[in-house]
């Protein structure tokens, strides 16, 4: 179907890859380019074009691009799909006024020589990225601080990578910790002490929250590029074990939970869903079984999410279960046996039972869902339920969860909520309260990229209250102040928003009371800068959302 411009833009983050040197690549049927015009599109081509149409260009939510289709087309072709878009959702890059006409010339000719492929990451050049600033025996015995842990905000600060951490009782700043590049996202071990973060260049940083001022303790490279990280939460296996995966090399890595040694790398290529084979199945989600000691991860472009045992690393034991191409993130229903996880470019949440470990179901929803970990509450028609907003429609899809209480309604959508608009990366409520509150930080229009959405969960009926969170920052500066991800507090009595602007300019965290549904306390340090996710240490650790 076609791509909305929320939808493009959500894509369009540069890759990490663009600063990676890489060989030019000879084929003699392509038009001619020099080394410094191959250099300079090469660059370009990840950091604009790499993210839909793939590092091998073999095609993902774009279409392929490799030169025995490209050769064929021609450079007078070429251009004209890259200076004027297409309906199906590329971008006009020329009318637009992003590239001049040379630009789209040299692009047109760069995507039919081969693609330069980027080197691939061993277990060998991890161990020998990887420092442990604090090693085991030299760390706290026990919490060494007077923190509420539990209440902690691990905050992205995206653009200068680095995560704040912010005393969700105080709201004062404890620490702001250096980690990856456009860092992504954190996760905390099961028992709430290591709080995991990765960034988009795939370091992984490991932060001990006993310290007295809680720090990094180690830190590894798992590869070039990556976006998740979970930890073991079965029985038994709290904090033992830690997984990340990368989207290049298309691979994932387990590694000891505490000193982030790799011991285990298993790559994702193979055959996708449709039987084709997929040189690049970049890993998106991954979540940590509560049923079993096995993760969940979802390789993107296969439409595979495998469940990986981790009890023997040395004999270790897969399954890989069929969904649903482009997966990408999700999280698990309130009982936490079903992983429900949106296959993006297919429209659907796709359903997994983790006791069983088999699909449970494949759910038709809005266009381009985009639940983060979503939203489970109990219904006042259909009991409990899970949501998803997303990025490609207004629509907001509640998803019935109860196969056993409410048969006839679990796996499919119950009901279907009319939002701001398209654009809606994150939605959220918790177990205390009865809002659900949804974003639309994608929104082309300001007025609904900078407020969000609120529901009352006892009458879903009634259209939401809209609620201005960039007006209640009090941000002076022009420019985009785009709202992102609400995340409650641990009592489930405030939530917590982004408001994003750009690297230069400032940015702000507003608590919402969320009983009166007011602005209560700005957070507006300058240190905060391009806040995005915001990870409770309580809510994150055990999965309430
Ligand atoms: Fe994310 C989660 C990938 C852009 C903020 N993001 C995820 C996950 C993946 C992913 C695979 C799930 C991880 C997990 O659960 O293990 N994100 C990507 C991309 O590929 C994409 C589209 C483009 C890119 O080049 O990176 C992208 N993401 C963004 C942003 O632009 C956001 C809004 C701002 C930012 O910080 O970069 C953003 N992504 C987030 C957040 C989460 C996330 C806040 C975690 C949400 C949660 O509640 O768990």
């Amino acid at each position: 179907g076609q791509v909305t411009p929320a939808e493009q833009k959500y894509q369009g983050a540069p890759s990490p890859l663009a600063k990676e040197p890489m060989h030019q690549t000879s084929n003699p049927k392509a038009p001619p380019m020099t080394q410094a015009e191959f250099d300079r599109a090469r660059q370009i081509y990840f950091e604009r074009c790499a993210g839909c149409h793939g590092v091998l260009r073999k095609g993902a939510t774009g279409k392929a691009l490799t030169p025995d289709l490209t050769v064929e087309k021609g450079t007078e072709y070429l251009k004209v799909f890259i200076g004027y878009g297409s309906p199906a959702g590329m971008p006009n890059w020329l009318t637009s006024g992003d590239f001049d006409a040379a630009t789209v010339d040299l692009m047109a000719r760069y995507i039919q020589h081969d693609p330069p492929t980027p080197p691939e990451f061993s277990l060998e050049d991890m161990e020998k990225s990887r420092k442990e600033y604090i090693p085991v025996a030299k760390r706290p015995t026990k919490k060494m601080n007077n923190y509420n842990i539990n209440n902690i905000f691990s905050v992205t600060l995206r653009d200068s990578g680095e995560i704040a951490l912010i005393d969700g009782d105080t709201k004062e700043i404890i620490n702001i910790v250096k980690t990856g590049y456009a860092v992504h996202i954190s996760r905390l071990s099961a028992s709430g002490r290591y709080l995991y973060v990765i960034g988009r260049d795939a370091r992984l940083n490991l932060i001990d929250l006993w310290m007295e001022k809680p720090d990094n303790v180690a830190e590894m490279k798992i590869g070039l590029e990556a976006r998740s990280v979970e930890t073991s939460k079965f029985k038994g296996w709290e904090d033992k074990i830690a997984i990340a995966g990368t989207y290049w090399p298309p691979q994932f890595v387990l590694m000891d939970g505490d000193t982030l040694k790799p011991r285990k790398v298993v790559s994702t290529r193979g055959m996708t869903v449709d039987n084709e084979y997929h040189p690049e199945p970049r890993v998106a989600a991954i979540v940590s079984s509560h049923q079993k000691p096995e993760f969940l991860v979802n390789a993107k472009e296969t439409g595979k999410i495998w469940m990986v045992d981790y009890t023997d690393l040395e004999n270790l034991k897969t399954t890989q279960i069929d969904t649903a191409k482009f997966l990408h993130d999700g999280g698990f229903d309130s009982t936490r046996r079903y992983f429900m996880t949106a296959a993006n470019a297919s429209d659907k949440i796709v359903v997994v039972d983790t006791k069983t470990s088999k699909l449970a179901a494949l759910v038709p929803v809005g266009k381009t869902p985009h639940p983060g970990r979503g939203a489970n509450f109990k219904h006042p028609k259909f009991g409990p339920v899970w949501a998803t907003s997303g990025l490609g429609d207004e629509s907001i899809a509640v998803i019935g969860t109860d196969p056993v209480k409410n048969k006839q309604h679990a796996w499919k959508v119950v009901q279907s909520l009319k939002g701001q608009g398209g654009g809606s990366l994150f939605i959220k409520t918790h177990p205390k309260s009865t809002n659900l509150w949804v974003d639309t930080t994608l929104n082309p229009d300001p007025k609904i990229s900078q407020s969000v959405a609120v529901f009352d969960i006892r009458d879903l009926d009634k259209p939401p209250q809209i609620i201005d969170i960039a007006a209640c920052a009090k941000i002076a500066d022009d420019g985009a102040k785009r709202v992102v991800q609400p995340e409650y507090n641990q009592k489930g009595d405030e939530v917590w928003f982004s408001v994003w602007s750009a690297m230069n300019k400032q940015s702000a965290i507003v608590v919402v009371d969320d009983k009166t549904r007011t602005c209560k306390t700005v957070l507006n340090d300058k240190r905060l800068v391009t806040p995005t996710g915001k990870f409770n240490v309580y809510n994150t650790q055990h999965d309430v959302y």
